[in-house]
Order: C-alpha cells, then structure tokens, then sequence
C-alpha cells in the first residue's frame, strides 16, 4: 500500500472514534510553530566572538556549524523543506547583521540590523519572533543583567531590552505576523545568596522599564521566561516560577507568562501547568524543549511530555491562545537532523492530539467511569496516526519519515562537511 492507501484506511479506523483526520491535517497546517535559529550554530550568533556564556551551555563539536547568516539560512531552508507544517523563525538579538565594518552594541540595535532576516522571512510567508541576549556579553557583571546592583549594568539591558521592542515592532509591521518577544535573562547565583529579594525587585522595576517602551500588545507579545536554576547558576534564579508567573499576572496587559518545560524541577510538568494558567490568562507563550536530569536542551522528541503538552493546548482548544516555540541546542550531533527531529516531534505531538476523541474521554472522566476512561486512554494510543502523518508530510510536500533522513546526509555530504 502507498502513503495515500494507507491514509485512506487508517481514517475509516478514525471514523469509528468519531475522529476526523482530514479536519485535524487541515488545522494543523495552519499552526504556526516557532523555529529557534539558535540550533544551527549554539548559540553563537553574530555579534561577538566569544563563546556562549550566562547560565546555558551547548556541549559538542559535531562538524558543519553555521558560522555566517548566510549558512545559518542555507540550513533553516534546509529544515524548512523537511519539515511540514507553519513555521515562524525565531531570533536572538546576537544574531543582527551587520555590514560595512558597521558594529553597534546590544543597547544600540536598531531594526536595519535584521532588515536581512525580515527578507528571507518575508520570502518564505513566515512570521518572526525575538529574544533580547542578555547573555554572552562582557556586561554581565557577577552573573547578573537586568537584577544587578550596579545602575549602569542594569541600565545598559534596559536599554538593549527596549531596543528589542522596537524591533519587534518592526518584524510585526514587516510580516503582518504579531512577534512574541521572549525575556530571558540567566541573572542568578552559584551559592547560597545573602539577599533573594534585592535581585528580584530590581528585576521588576527593570523589565517594568523595558515595558515602558511603546507597543501595541496586539502587534508584539513580550514574555517572561522563568527557569529553576542554571549552569553556574546553581543555588538562586532572578526570573524564578513564582517571579515571572506573578510579574505576567500583574502586567497582564502587556506581558504574557512563558514556559520552558525544561526549567521546572524533573517531576513538575509544563502539561500540566497549561491549563492552570488558561484559567487566568488571555494567552501564554511556550518553549518546547527536552529536560535531562539537570539538563534543559536536548533536543525534542516524541516522548510522553511533548505528547502531553499538545494533548493539552488541544483539547483546552488553545491552539490559538497559545504561542509554541522550540527551545533547545545541541552540538553533538548533525545540528540539521537535531532541527528537524525536534520539528517534526513537535508536529507528531499535535497530530496525535488532533486525532484523539477528546470528547468521548472527558465525557469518561465526568460521568465517573475511571476503570473504562483508563482503559480508552491506553486503546487509542495504539490507533495507526503514524499513517495519517506521513500522508500529512506528503500534503505538505516534505518527506515522509522514511525519506527524511537520507537527505540530512545529502546535505552533510555536499555542504555540511566542506565547511572550515
Ligand atoms: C535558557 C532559556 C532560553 C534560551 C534561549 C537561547 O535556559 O531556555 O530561552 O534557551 O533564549
Ligand atoms: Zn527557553
């Protein structure tokens, strides 16, 4: 049986569940997912030489690293024709482009600066997201940003902060796309601190200033990204759970809360936090990634999580109060097949979602029924989505699971390895 034979059959399996898997492949194409640039070259980007510091850490040398935009584009056109689906790109403020000898600081940006980035997005039908870089840099001062004592330190982020609002106006008015401006900051401690406030309150007040920058909150969508701890970053995190989660509560107007699986403590669940802040927020953003023991980027997989996670932001049908974004970087191995593993995991989760009755289960649930509900929930696990997703790929012209790979080798072999 080819792709469209068997697609043809695992539907009518679908139809006994009340599923319809041709609705759920239409809706899904048209859920954008953020890419991270950030993948293709560690985290490095293109404002300094540096290496990556500030409380995260890729681990690896694996060969054929993008080391200019215009390799790091010739790999996003790589992942992007291997994976299906709407994607937006997401940038780091490290990755601006200069020309001309032309260098301009973090706290100086200016939009011209990523007018290359919004023409390759443009030319691709794709929306942009953004991060300021409030790490590798020499103004991180005793491992804090925008939390630190030192007035000129803080206010040289705040700065760099609203500059990165002010491109995210751009990118929003460029492609007609809102831009979600995630705010991240590794500010935090190696060991026990002598004050957890002092750090906290400065943060406040510092991305209340960074806010103060003019925006439509239609147009561009700050965040603020928690995390427990980091590396080097052991004992105390500015931006903890309860720091941002209160300072978006408080901003509701004019920030959302975002959510990195990979910084809550190994048994806490980002699935299950979603629908506790769906109670109480219009909208929130996510970070998809892959926490290991004390790890948080490996790169996505199709594991339980992942599964949860859209299994939630479905059936809350949240997809459109929700902003998904991929957060994670390894250097270990072919950074192309890490992209496109982490894509294509995202995409499968959600496929899954779209095609499990919701309905029938809840109704399980309501009525008191467990035994059965657990029963339910383990028989549609095994129901042949793996069929509606390569016919999924195939509508959406990339390749079907099988055929994937071999042209991530292609790839390696022509260009990857030709790289210095
Ligand atoms: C780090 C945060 C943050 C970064 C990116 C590069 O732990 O998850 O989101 O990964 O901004
Ligand atoms: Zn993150």
């Amino acid at each position: 049986m080819n792709v469209k034979e068997r697609y043809e059959a695992a539907k009518e399996v679908y139809k006994e569940y009340g599923v319809d898997t041709d609705a759920a492949i239409a809706r899904l194409k048209d859920i954008p997912v953020s890419l991270h640039c950030w993948q293709g070259d560690d985290v490095i980007g293109f404002d300094h030489d540096g290496p990556l510091t500030g409380g995260i850490q890729t681990t690896g040398n694996y060969p054929g690293k993008a080391t200019t935009p215009e390799q790091l584009m010739a790999d996003i056109d790589m992942v992007l024709k291997l994976c299906p689906g709407a994607k937006k790109l997401n940038l780091h403020a490290s990755y601006a482009i200069f020309e001309n000898g032309e260098f301009a600081d973090r706290d100086k940006l200016e939009p011209r600066h990523f007018k290359k980035w919004v023409d390759f997005a443009k030319e691709r039908n794709m929306g942009l997201d953004f991060n300021p870089t409030f790490f590798s840099h020499p103004n991180i001062k005793d491992g804090l940003t925008l939390s630190s004592p030192d007035e000129k330190i803080r206010k040289f982020w705040i700065d760099h902060g609203k500059a990165c609002i002010r491109i995210s106006s751009y990118f929003a008015e460029e492609t007609g796309i809102p831009c979600v401006m995630n705010i991240w900051t590794g500010d935090g401690f190696k060991d026990v601190p002598a004050d957890r406030m002092g750090p906290r309150m400065r943060y406040k007040e510092a991305i209340e200033e960074i806010l103060s920058e003019p925006y439509d909150f239609n147009k561009v969508k700050p965040c603020v990204e928690s995390k427990v701890f980091g590396i080097g970053v052991e004992s105390y995190t500015s931006g903890s759970a309860e720091f941002t989660l209160s300072f978006a509560s408080l901003h509701k107007d004019k920030c959302l809360p975002l959510m990195d699986n990979g910084h809550y403590h190994p048994t806490e669940v980002v699935s299950d936090k979603i629908p506790a802040l769906l109670c109480f927020f219009p909208e929130l953003a996510l970070h998809v990634t892959r926490g290991v023991r004390w790890d948080s980027d490996h790169a996505v997989i199709l594991d339980d999580e992942t599964k949860e996670i859209a299994k939630e932001i479905v059936r809350c049908d949240a997809l459109d109060r929700v902003y998904i974004a991929l957060d994670f970087f390894d250097a270990s191995i072919n950074r192309i097949s890490a992209w496109s593993v982490g894509f294509r995991s995202l995409q499968k989760a959600l496929l899954a979602a779209m095609c499990t009755p919701h309905k029938e289960l809840k109704k399980l649930q309501d009525e008191g029924r467990f035994t059965e509900l657990m029963a339910k929930q383990e028989e549609v696990k095994m129901l042949p989505v793996g069929d509606v997703w390569n016919y999924y790929c195939e509508t959406c012209g990339v390749p079907t699971e099988n055929q994937w790979f071999n042209q991530v080798e292609a790839y390696e072999k022509d260009v990857l390895s030709k790289r210095a």
